[in-house]
C-alpha cells in the first residue's frame, strides 16, 4: 500500500455542505442515495477532476448533476473512486445512488448486520463503503437522513442529530428522516435499523434544555443498561461542571450491537457500542467490566465536543481528539472513583502496551508522519501516550492557565477540523509560554529515559540531584533532541515527611527538564533525604535512580504521593525479579529478597490504606513489565519462574495477616458495583491470589470455595482466575459449572474463554484450538475473537512465545485466515508481536518465521500487509 505524509497535507479541492441520504434498508437490495452539495474549495486547487471515494460499492446508475444525468464520458467508477472529470466551477449538486448488500460486509465497516440490527461503522474511512464521498476529516457537512425499512424487521431507525419526521409507508414498511444541524466530518456518520429493545431517561443541561437519553439493546438485555445509562448522566453533568461543555441537540442516543470491531464509536448524538462497553448486571459484568463501561460511556461523550464540534483536519492529527478524549475520560474516572488508583492503574496500562509498543518496530510517534493504513494508528501511543502529554501540559503551564487554554480551543475552533499546532497555541497564548519544544512530544516517538543520581555533603547539608535525559532511537528516527519533561517531586526527611523545598528552579515541587543534563543543588538540609521524583507519574518516561532498596521501601511506606508509594515496591520488587530471572536462567532457585515481604506486611497493617490501593501495592509487576524492563534476550518462561517464586515466597510470609484479610473483606451483602465495594473485592481478590500462590490442594480448595459462595460475577471471576492457574480437578469442575450457569450469554462466555485461553499450562494451545471449534466461538465476531484468540496472544506469555513457535504458528495461521473477512481484527491480533525482537534468539527466529509466512500470503490487506512490513523492517 501507498503511504500517505502529513508534509504532503492540501486542503480539498471541493467542499461538500450539505449530504442528504435517503437509505433503503432492504437486504441484499439495500440501495443509498446521496445529494450532496458541492462547491469548490477556494483554498484548493481550480479545474481539477471532482474524485469521489470509493471501496468495495457500485452505482445503481449514472450519476446526476444539477437533475441531469450525467453521460458516460463525463465519469468513471474505478473500484477506489467515482471521478467527475469537468465539474462546474460554481456550486452544484450532485446525485448518487449505490447499492449495498449489509449483510455480506464482513470487515464491519460500512454499513452491515449485526443480530437484528443494520449498522455503521465509519472511521477512520468506512463512509466510503456506503456512498462515494470526499471520505477525509476536513470535509465538514450538514446531513438530512430518511431511513426506510420494513417495519418488523426494523421498527427502530435511528440517524445522527435530531428526529424530524416519521411515518407509515404501504407494504409494511415506514421512515424515518434525521436532521443534523451541526456540520460534521463523515467518518462521525451513523445509521441503525433493527428491532431492539430501549431504556429511556433525561437529562437537563445546565441552561435548561431538555435532552431525550436512550440506550438500545437487544430485547430482553434493557436491564443491562441501567449502570450504562447512569454513566452518560454523570458524564453529561461532569462535562458541563469540568470543562463547560454543554450537550447540543435534543436527543443523545446509544445503541449496542454485538458484532463491532473497536469499543465505541462517537457518532454526532448516535453512538454505537460494542455491546461489551454497555451491558452490566452484578450476574453477568465484573467491577472492571463496570469500570470500563464507565470510561468509555464517558469517553465517547465526550468526543461531542472533543473530536465532533472540534474535529481533526486530518488523520496525523488522530491524537487530538483521542489523546486530548481519554485524559478528559480518565480525570473523570478519578474524580467518579480514586484519584491514586485510577493513576496507578492507567500507568499499568500505559506501560504494558504503550512502553512496550514504543520500545518495538511498531513505534510511532503521538501524531505519526507517515502511515501505509490509519487503521494501524488508533494505538497506545496514539490514544494513552496522547493523553500523557496532555497531563504533561497541564503540570507545565498550570490548571488555570490549562483550563484558560481549553477555553480558547473551544472558542476558536468551534465548527471546524483543527491541527495540534493549532491546539497547542491556544495554551502557549493561554499562559504566555512557548510551547515549541513541547511540540517534540507530537514528532518523537520512543519513550525518554531519564537517570537520577545525586550526591549528598554532610558538611554544607547540600543534596545535589543530577538528571539526565535520553531518548532512544526508533524506526525512522535515529537522532532526537531533549524533550521538556515535567518532574513532580519531594525530598523526604528522616521521619518521612516532605522537606520543605528550596533551590534552584525547584519551588514548586515541579522540576523541569528541557536540556540533556540538568544539576539542582538543594542546601540547608539537616539530613540526606530521600527523592521522591515523577510523582504521579507527571512525565511518561523511563526513570533510574541511585536510590537503595532501602530509600524505597523507606518511599514505600512514608512518601505522601500514594502513586509513588506504589512504584517505590513496583521498582523494589521489579529489581528483585530481574536478578531472579539471571539466577534461574543459570540453573538457580528463584530469589527473594525478606524486606519486600516485609514492606508488604506494613503495608496490610496500615489502618488507614485504601483497600482498592491496597490491592494495587500487592500486585506484583506483571511478566510483560518484567520483560520490558529486562528489554532483550527475553525468556518468558524464566519470568514465569521467577514471579510466581517471589510471589510465593511473599504470600508465606505474610500468610497470616493475607488470611485475616481475606476473612475480614467477606460481603455478604446484595452486590453493588460502587468503588469502595469494588476496591474492598479488589483487595479480597488479591489476598486469594496470595493466598493461592502454592497451587497446591489447598489452594484448589480455597479457590473452588471462593467461586462457589460468589454472589456476583467479580467475586466468580476472581476464584475462577485463581483455580486456571492450578492443574486440579476442582478447575474443570468450575469451568464447567460456569458454562452451564452462563450457556447462551456470548458476553459471559468471553470470560470463560479468556480465562481458559491465559493458563500458563503447556495444554492451553490445545485447549485453545478446541475451545475454537466450541459452539461459544465463532471466528465471525471480532469480540469472540479477541477473547479467546487475541487473550493467548496478548496475555500468555509463556504459551503464546512458546520456545518451540507453536504459539507463533499458531497466530500466523489465524491472521492469514481472518485477514479476507476482518482485515481490521486480523491487524490487531499481530499486534501481539509488537516485542518479538526483544525474545531470546531461539524464540526470535521462530517468531520471524511466522511473520514471514505472513508477508508472503497472497492478498494480504493493507491493515496486515503494512504491519508485517513494520515488523520485519
Ligand atoms: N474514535 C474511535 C473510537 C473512540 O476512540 O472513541
Ligand atoms: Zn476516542
Amino acid at each position: 500500500p501507498r503511504s500517505v505524509r502529513l508534509s504532503e497535507y492540501r486542503p480539498p479541492d471541493y467542499l461538500i455542505d450539505q449530504v442528504d441520504l435517503d437509505v433503503v434498508l432492504d437486504g441484499d437490495k439495500t440501495l443509498v442515495t446521496s445529494v450532496l452539495e458541492i462547491r469548490p474549495n477556494p483554498e484548493g486547487r481550480s479545474n481539477v477532476p471532482l474524485v469521489l471515494d470509493g471501496d468495495e460499492i457500485t452505482l445503481a446508475g449514472p450519476p446526476l448533476l444539477d437533475n441531469d444525468e450525467l453521460t458516460p464520458e463525463a465519469y468513471v467508477e474505478t473500484p477506489q473512486a467515482l471521478r467527475i472529470h469537468m465539474p462546474p466551477k460554481r456550486a452544484f449538486s450532485l446525485k448518487i445512488t449505490t447499492k449495498l448488500d449489509p449483510a455480506k460486509n464482513t470487515k464491519l465497516m460500512g454499513l452491515y448486520r449485526s443480530g437484528a440490527a443494520y449498522c455503521t461503522q465509519c472511521e477512520a474511512e468506512g463512509f466510503r463503503r456506503i456512498t462515494y464521498f470526499i471520505d477525509r476529516p476536513d470535509v465538514l457537512s450538514t446531513y438530512r437522513v430518511r431511513i426506510e425499512a420494513g417495519r418488523k424487521e426494523a421498527p427502530v431507525l435511528l440517524s445522527n442529530g435530531n428526529p424530524v419526521e416519521a411515518g407509515l409507508l404501504p407494504n409494511g414498511r415506514h421512515y424515518a428522516v434525521w436532521d443534523d444541524p451541526w456540520p460534521k466530518p463523515c467518518y462521525l456518520f451513523a445509521l441503525v435499523g433493527g428491532d431492539l429493545g430501549v431504556v429511556r431517561d433525561s437529562f437537563v443541561t445546565v441552561s435548561g434544555r431538555h435532552v431525550g437519553l436512550a440506550i438500545y439493546v437487544e430485547h430482553g438485555k434493557e436491564d443491562r443498561a441501567s449502570y450504562a445509562m447512569d454513566a452518560l448522566k454523570r458524564s453529561m453533568k461532569w462535562d458541563e461542571d469540568v470543562f463547560g461543555r454543554e450537550y447540543d441537540l435534543q436527543v443523545f442516543n446509544i445503541v449496542a450491537v454485538s458484532d463491532f470491531n473497536m469499543g465505541a464509536m462517537e457518532n454526532k448524538g448516535l453512538n454505537v457500542f460494542n455491546d461489551k462497553y454497555v451491558l452490566a448486571s452484578g450476574d453477568t459484568a465484573t467491577d472492571g467490566d463496570y469500570a470500563g463501561i464507565e470510561a468509555v460511556i464517558a469517553h465517547e461523550y465526550f468526543h461531542n465536543w472533543t473530536g465532533n464540534r472540534i474535529t481533526c483536519r486530518d488523520w496525523f492529527q488522530l491524537c487530538l481528539k483521542e489523546g486530548l478524549t481519554v485524559f478528559r475520560d480518565q480525570e473523570f474516572t478519578a474524580d467518579m472513583r480514586s484519584r491514586p488508583v485510577e493513576r496507578i492503574s492507567d500507568v499499568r496500562g500505559l506501560r504494558a502496551i504503550q512502553f512496550v509498543e514504543d520500545a518495538g518496530p511498531f513505534a510511532h510517534p503521538v501524531r505519526p508522519d507517515t502511515y501505509r493504513e490509519i487503521n494501524n494508528f488508533y494505538t497506545a501511543t496514539v490514544y494513552e501516550k496522547g493523553a500523557e502529554v496532555i497531563r504533561m501540559l497541564q503540570a507545565l503551564i498550570g490548571r488555570d492557565a490549562f483550563r484558560l487554554g481549553m477555553e480558547f480551543y473551544f472558542s476558536r475552533h468551534d465548527g471546524r477540523a483543527a491541527t495540534i499546532e493549532e491546539f497547542i497555541a491556544c495554551f502557549a497564548d493561554a499562559s504566555a509560554t512557548d510551547l515549541s519544544q513541547f511540540l517534540l512530544w507530537y514528532s518523537q516517538a520512543g519513550t525518554p529515559e531519564v537517570a537520577a543520581t545525586s550526591s549528598w555533603d554532610e558538611d554544607t547539608g547540600t543534596y545535589t540531584l543530577n538528571l539526565l535525559q535520553t531518548v532512544p532511537k526508533t524506526p525512522g528516527q535515529d537522532i532526537k533532541k531533549p524533550m521538556v519533561i515535567p518532574l513532580a517531586f519531594g525530598l523526604l526527611g528522616m521521619d518521612g515527611e516532605d522537606l520543605p523545598i528550596g533551590g534552584d528552579n525547584a519551588e514548586s515541587g515541579l522540576i523541569v527538564l528541557n536540556k540533556a543534563e540538568h544539576s539542582f543543588a538543594f542546601r540547608g538540609l539537616n539530613s540526606r533525604p530521600v527523592l521522591s521524583i515523577n510523582r504521579t507519574f507527571s512525565a511518561p518516561v523511563k526513570l533510574t535512580t541511585d536510590l537503595t532498596e532501602n530509600d524505597l521501601f523507606f518511599l514505600a511506606r512514608y512518601d505522601s504521593d500514594p502513586f509513588n508509594r506504589w512504584q517505590a515496591l513496583q521498582t523494589a520488587a521489579l529489581r528483585v525479579l530481574i536478578r531472579s530471572v539471571h539466577a534461574v536462567r543459570g540453573g538457580n532457585r528463584p530469589l527473594n529478597d525478606p524486606r519486600l515481604a516485609e514492606a508488604f506486611a506494613s503495608a496490610i497493617a496500615d489502618p488507614e490504606i485504601d483497600p482498592a490501593l491496597l490491592a494495587q501495592l500487592l500486585a506484583l509487576p506483571s511478566e510483560t513489565d518484567i520483560a520490558r524492563e529486562i528489554g532483550n534476550d527475553v525468556d518468558p518462561d524464566a519470568i514465569y519462574a521467577a514471579r510466581i517464586g517471589l510471589k510465593r515466597a511473599l504470600a508465606r510470609f505474610v500468610r497470616g495477616a493475607l488470611a485475616d484479610l481475606y476473612r475480614g473483606l467477606v460481603n455478604d451483602g446484595p452486590y453493588s458495583p460502587d468503588a469502595r465495594a469494588a476496591g474492598r473485592r479488589a483487595l479480597r481478590a488479591t489476598a486469594l491470589d496470595l493466598i493461592c500462590a502454592e497451587q497446591d490442594d489447598a489452594s484448589a480448595m480455597l479457590a473452588f470455595a471462593h467461586y462457589s459462595a460468589a454472589n456476583n460475577m467479580t467475586d466468580r471471576m476472581s476464584g475462577l482466575a485463581v483455580l486456571s492457574g492450578i492443574d486440579r480437578p476442582e478447575r474443570d469442575q468450575a469451568f464447567a459449572d460456569f458454562y452451564k450457569r452462563h450457556k447462551g450469554d456470548a458476553l459471559v462466555l468471553d470470560k470463560w474463554l479468556s480465562l481458559q485461553a491465559v493458563i500458563p499450562e503447556a495444554g492451553t494451545l490445545d485447549r485453545v484450538r478446541r475451545l475454537m471449534k466450541h459452539e461459544a466461538f465463532s471466528m465471525a465476531n471480532p469480540n469472540r475473537v479477541r477473547a479467546l484468540i487475541g487473550a493467548f496472544a496478548a496475555s500468555n506469555p509463556t504459551q503464546f512465545n512458546r520456545a518451540d513457535g507453536a504459539g507463533f504458528d499458531f497466530l500466523a495461521d489465524i491472521v492469514i485466515d481472518l485477514d479476507p473477512k476482518n482485515p481490521q481484527v486480523a491487524a490487531r491480533l499481530l499486534g501481539a508481536f509488537r516485542s518479538w525482537r526483544a525474545l531470546e534468539p531461539g524464540r526470535r527466529g521462530r517468531a520471524e518465521f511466522a511473520l514471514k509466512r505472513i508477508a508472503a500470503t497472497d492478498k494480504l490487506s493493507p491493515d496486515v500487509s503494512d504491519l508485517v512490513i513494520r515488523a520485519l523492517a
